[in-house]
């Protein structure tokens, strides 16, 4: 019932009620990373709703800022052991893309790994990416999220931008977002693709170590 209750309240962007909900089917004891799961079921049917017209961007908006703050409250419970012991990773979703959710899962996730992470938020520019890189040289991996079609180009354009880079040898590349697939990655030269965040971070683990 409580992991229902938060599924519907987050595909009604009930942001205020989301954290007490959330809360309360923890302590019924439903599984953090179940309680993830039906949000993420819940932003798809928003996405859904959006795409059959049923309803608009302001919407869709407001079910995001109710996801976040169910996150918030998952948090802890998700990630734990922050150390930043294996190194820097940074990480942003690519120019002319606003979704930040998934990336900030990937983010929460392999800063729980024991990365550091700098997180460089929405539509980055390529260059930021670059000057990043370079402020902070001992960056393990750089990551970067799509989450849309249009912006695919974005991100091949930032990950060839990478690639000529001189240091490029010293760094590894990963992409992820839900457009993005192995074939893509591979095709622009990015050095891992992972579906999820849990995938992410254990990635990551294995490009650095
Ligand atoms: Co937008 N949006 N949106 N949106 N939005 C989608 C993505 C869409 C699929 C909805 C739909 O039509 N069904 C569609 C894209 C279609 C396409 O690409 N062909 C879409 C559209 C069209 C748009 C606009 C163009 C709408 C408009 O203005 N007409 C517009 C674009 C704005 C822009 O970016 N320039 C737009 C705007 C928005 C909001 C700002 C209102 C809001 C985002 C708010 C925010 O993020 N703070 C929003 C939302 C909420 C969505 C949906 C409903 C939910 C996205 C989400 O957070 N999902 C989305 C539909 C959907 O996803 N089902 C939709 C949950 C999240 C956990 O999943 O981000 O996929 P996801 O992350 C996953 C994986 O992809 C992966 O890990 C995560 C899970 O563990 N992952 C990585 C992500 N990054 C990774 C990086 C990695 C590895 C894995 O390594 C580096």
């Amino acid at each position: 019932m409580s992991m229902e209750k938060v599924n519907d309240l987050v595909t009604r962007g009930k942001a205020k009620l989301v954290p007490a909900a959330v809360q309360e089917a923890l302590d019924e004891g439903c599984e953090a990373g179940a309680l993830l799961d039906t949000m993420i079921a819940a932003m798809d049917v928003v996405g859904e709703n959006f795409k059959n017209g049923t309803i608009f961007v302001p919407e869709m908006l407001i079910a995001a800022k109710a996801m976040k703050k169910g996150v918030e409250v998952l948090k802890p419970h998700l990630a734990s052991g922050a150390s930043g012991a294996l190194g820097k990773v940074i990480i942003g979703t690519v120019a002319g893309d606003l979704h930040d959710i998934g990336k900030n899962l990937v983010a929460m996730m392999i800063e729980s790994a024991g990365f550091e992470v700098i997180d460089l938020g929405v539509d980055v520019p390529i260059e930021n990416f670059l000057r990043t890189y370079e402020e902070n040289p001992d960056t393990k991996i750089i990551a970067c999220s799509a989450l849309l079609t249009t912006t695919m180009p974005a991100l091949q354009q930032t990950v060839a931008a990478i690639n000529e880079a001189s240091w490029r040898s010293k760094v590894k590349v990963m992409v992820g977002g839900a457009p993005i697939t192995q074939e893509f990655a591979d095709t622009i030269g990015a050095d891992a693709y992972t579906p999820d965040a849990a995938s992410a971070a254990k990635k990551a683990k294995e490009l650095a170590a």
